[in-house]
């Protein structure tokens, strides 16, 4: 198969680009989501194992698998890795997280702005251990969704623990 069937095309990914969408994965865990460009993701977590982390700019893959859904895969600077596939038709998400062995025994080193501790993330992550990792395979609910264009540095711009109890209720995230 030539490489110009298989591959994305940056014009297929503009109706995901600008997405901004909160999820809760069935086992209670809240995220939000925001497709800043087509190679780039910021994001934060309102509960779960590592509620309250937030991150910035993290480099990701996305790609189209049809006109409503959407796949996001990355590899975070804890070594934790990522794959999520959105269906933005159906609200329905689904997510395998691959922790770290080091993250799953001490989540709470992840919890932080991210992108103000990136050497420490890189230490902790080839400190160890890795393995055996921690799979969450995990289908969510999107609770919310909207547009907010591309490179919108005001989307995800505070911790979760520092949103208005307007916005929290407006995008329907439930204090942890
Ligand atoms: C997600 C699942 C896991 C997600 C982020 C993570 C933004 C990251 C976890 C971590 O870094 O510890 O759906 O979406």
């Amino acid at each position: 198969m030539s490489e110009s069937f298989t591959s994305t095309k940056l014009e297929q990914l503009h109706a995901f680009i600008g997405k901004h969408f909160i999820y809760t994965y069935e086992n209670g865990w809240q995220y939000e989501m925001y497709l800043k460009d087509e190679r780039t993701i910021d994001y934060r977590i309102h509960s779960g194992m590592v509620g309250g982390r937030w991150v910035k700019d993290q480099l990701a893959h996305i790609v189209r698998l049809s006109d409503d859904i959407c796949k996001i895969s990355w590899d975070e600077p804890t070594g934790t890795t990522v794959s999520v596939a959105i269906n933005f038709a159906e609200r329905q998400l689904h997510g395998t997280i691959f922790f770290p062995r080091w993250v799953a025994i001490d989540p709470y080193k992840t919890v932080c702005f991210q992108n103000d501790h990136l050497q420490s993330m890189h230490e902790y992550r080839d400190a160890g251990p890795t393995y055996p990792k921690l799979v969450i395979d995990e289908f969510a609910q999107v609770t919310f969704i909207q547009d907010c264009g591309a490179l919108n540095e005001s989307v995800i711009a505070c911790a979760p623990s520092e949103l208005t109890e307007d916005y929290a209720s407006r995008l329907n995230i439930t204090p942890h």
